[in-house]
């Protein structure tokens, strides 16, 4: 199976309800890259990769496409087999992960349409029907962030995670408060998400004040020093995400004992290949994790929820996908919807999804 055609698309995603906020961005309308790969056979696959912004990774859409015009010509004739495309793309371009990883979800998606299976089964299988995900409240007001996490609890989502971070720690402190006081003693899980934006003094603080509360404590600080120095002075699991940036960094994590769990990201570890690898290294060291991406539509929903439906369940922390963010879907049939705060895995072959192209207008590049 070989690549023929590669066609690049850019599209806007406007969030719903806007701004969404992190410590790291505030965020109105996301700039996502599609490709669109076609095999020798006519067999076709998409991938996508939308950072969230261009101020919470070392990602933007400018950057996805630049990389992905710079890879494109030599990917052509290329053997679509997931580690062969890999080292071809590796043998490209350095880095980029979260590019090479749109070129990956488009070969998974096409190997699955070919052979008629789904893409979770090319992950090995064992895949679950429903997956658990979980709901992101936006940095905002504590009585109105209370409010939200009411509503989801009502709504059915096993697990939420609060922004937090980018502002005075009194207010966060306030907001934990009043979360805790609205869905307490309800088993709903909590996660406490720093995105990067507190200094060890305030994620110290923030833990203890709040050593009452259970929740994991998810990328407090920004680097891996950071999070080394508050791991024995805090009373909180801590959770890696943003600090995930490769297999090399999880495997250190993990091996020294530095985190108690992930929030992963399908894209910047580079892709479904080695969000399997990363998957099956949590698992060996009983390690929870999301199965998540910065944002997005539905093929990289549906890329997140067939590497989720394959997670040891008691590993799960659920797939996030933008759907409630966002207005529509690439597939009206089959895309990606959250019911009672799960997904159904989509039951076609492959990512079970086909775009319909004209949403996107002209391709930006085509090889
Ligand atoms: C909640 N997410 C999965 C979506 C936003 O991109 C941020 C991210 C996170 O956990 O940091
Ligand atoms: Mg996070």
């Amino acid at each position: 199976m070989r690549i023929r055609k590669i066609r690049v698309y850019a599209h806007d995603l406007p969030v719903k309800n806007p701004p969404f906020v992190m410590a790291s961005g505030t965020v109105r309308s996301l700039d996502t890259t599609l490709v669109r790969i076609t095999a020798e056979d006519g067999t076709e696959g998409w991938g996508e990769t939308c950072p969230v912004g261009a101020t919470y990774a070392e990602a933007h859409g400018p950057g996805a496409r630049a990389a992905l015009i710079a890879m494109a010509p030599g990917l052509i004739g290329a053997e679509l087999w997931p580690v062969a495309l890999r080292r071809t793309m590796d043998g490209l371009l350095n880095g980029h992960d979260y590019a090479k990883a749109a070129i990956d979800i488009a070969a998974h998606d096409l190997i699955g349409k070919r052979l008629g299976v789904r893409v979770a089964e090319l992950l090995g299988g064992g895949a679950a029907g429903r997956v658990p995900s979980y709901y992101s409240i936006g940095v905002g007001d504590p009585d109105e962030t209370a409010r939200i996490a009411r509503e989801s609890l009502a709504q059915g989502y096993p697990r939420l995670q609060v922004k937090l971070g980018g502002r005075h720690v009194e207010t966060d402190l306030e907001a934990l408060r009043k979360v805790w006081e609205a869905i307490g003693g309800s088993g709903i899980r909590l996660a406490a998400d720093g995105n990067r934006g507190w200094t060890t003094r305030d994620a110290i603080r923030l833990s203890r004040e709040c050593a009452d509360i259970p929740f994991v404590l998810e990328q407090p600080c920004d680097s891996l020093e950071e999070l080394e120095r508050i791991r024995p002075m805090v009373s909180h699991p801590i959770y890696m995400d943003e600090s995930g940036t490769s297999l090399n960094t999880v495997i250190t994590a993990a091996g020294r004992g530095l985190v108690d769990g992930f929030g992963m990201k399908v894209t910047r570890i580079g892709g479904l290949a080695p969000m399997r690898a990363f998957r099956d290294i949590c698992a060996a060291r009983n390690l929870p994790h999301t199965s998540d991406d910065a944002w997005g539509g539905d093929v990289i929903a549906a890329a997140c929820v067939h590497v989720g439906a394959t997670v040891r369940p008691d590993l799960n922390e659920g797939a996030w996908i933008a759907a409630p963010y966002i207005d529509g879907h690439y597939d009206e049939t089959a895309g990606l919807r959250i019911e009672s705060g799960h997904i159904a895995l989509p039951s076609g072959p492959g990512l079970g999804v086909t775009p319909d192209a004209d949403i996107f207008g002209e391709p930006i590049a085509a090889f």
